[in-house]
C-alpha cells in the first residue's frame, strides 16, 4: 500500500511538472527489473515414472508493476530442453504449441497450470521423484533473471470428462 501511495505521489509530481520535466528520470518503477517485480507462487514439477522422458513445471507469476512484463526463456539442468508451452483444446483434441514468450500483464497473475501454459521439460536426465527439488532459471525480456527451487510433487489428474469444463478451478488439476 505504501508503495502504491508513493507511486501516486510520483505520478502527481510528474503531472505538475508537465513538459518541463523532460530531463527528469522516469518514475522509479520503470527502472525496476522484471525479476524484481515478479512474485513467484506455488511452483511445482510433476513427478513422473523413472523411465519417463518428459515432465512439466507449473507456477503463478504475479506482476506487481504497472507495465507489461514478459518471460522469454527458461533453463534447467534436469532436462535436455526446457520450453514454454501452451496446451490448447482444438475440437476435443489437446494440442501443444511452443510459445516464444509468455506475457504477464500489469498488476495481474499469469498462471501456468495443467491444461494451459506450462514449462515443458523434454529429455529428462534423471528421474523426478517426490521429495526432490530442482532448480529453474527464469529469464525475462529485459534480460533480468531469477533462479528458483521447484519441488517435485504429485497432484491429481482430472478424468477426461472434465476436460471440456473451462472453469479456472478445474484447470488447476488437469494434466499438462
Ligand atoms: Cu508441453
Amino acid at each position: 500500500m505504501l508503495r502504491i501511495f508513493t507511486l501516486l505521489i510520483c505520478a502527481g509530481i510528474l503531472l505538475l511538472q508537465g513538459c518541463s520535466s523532460s530531463k527528469m528520470k522516469p518514475p522509479k518503477q520503470l527502472q525496476q527489473t522484471t525479476a524484481s517485480v515478479i512474485q513467484i507462487k506455488d511452483p511445482w514439477v510433476r513427478a513422473v515414472p523413472p523411465n519417463a522422458n518428459n515432465s512439466a513445471i507449473f507456477l503463478d507469476l504475479r506482476n506487481e508493476s504497472e507495465q507489461l512484463r514478459k518471460l522469454v526463456e527458461v533453463h534447467s539442468e534436469v532436462a535436455e530442453r526446457v520450453e514454454l508451452h501452451m496446451t490448447k483444446d482444438e475440437e476435443g483434441m489437446l494440442r501443444k504449441q511452443r510459445l516464444e514468450e509468455v506475457l504477464i500483464p500489469a498488476l495481474e497473475t499469469q498462471s501456468f497450470h495443467p491444461g494451459g501454459i506450462h514449462i515443458m521439460l523434454i529429455g529428462l536426465h534423471s528421474p523426478l521423484e517426490v521429495g526432490r527439488v530442482i532448480k529453474l532459471e527464469l529469464v525475462y525480456a529485459d534480460q533480468s533473471k531469477e533462479t528458483i527451487s521447484v519441488p517435485v510433487d504429485e497432484r491429481p489428474l482430472l478424468p477426461i470428462t472434465a476436460q471440456n469444463n473451462h472453469s479456472p478451478d478445474s484447470l488447476t488439476t488437469r494434466t499438462q
